[in-house]
């Protein structure tokens, strides 16, 4: 009999995931300053003023907002930058971050 390479031929795509996203969410609060909260938008997510307070004026009215998709890494500098300039200041001010 002949036995000699007879078969199926299966193709495997080869699976390269992307890293996931992480959206980064500034909270409201009833106390931190407009003007702080803009010039955090500005300084740590590089928005112009334009841009930063239109932000901060949906965070104000909506009570929360995405300031920007990262991934987890420069996300977490991010919340970490946001929360530590914040308590430095004395503001209540509260930066998460969530999956996409
Ligand atoms: N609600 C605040 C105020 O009236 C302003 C504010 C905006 C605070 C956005 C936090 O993430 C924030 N002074």
């Amino acid at each position: 009999e002949d036995d000699s390479d007879v078969g199926i031929a299966v193709k495997t795509r080869a699976r390269t995931k992307r890293p996931p996203l992480y959206k980064v969410l500034l909270l409201n609060d009833d106390y931190t300053p407009m003007e702080f909260v803009v010039q955090i938008l500005e300084q740590f997510f590089g928005l112009t003023h334009a841009q930063a307070f239109e932000i901060m004026l949906t965070v104000h009215k909506k009570g929360v907002a995405v300031v920007g998709v990262f991934s987890h890494e420069i996300a977490e500098t991010k919340v970490t930058q946001v929360m530590d300039f914040a308590r430095r200041h004395q503001h209540p001010l509260q930066c998460t971050m969530e999956k996409e």
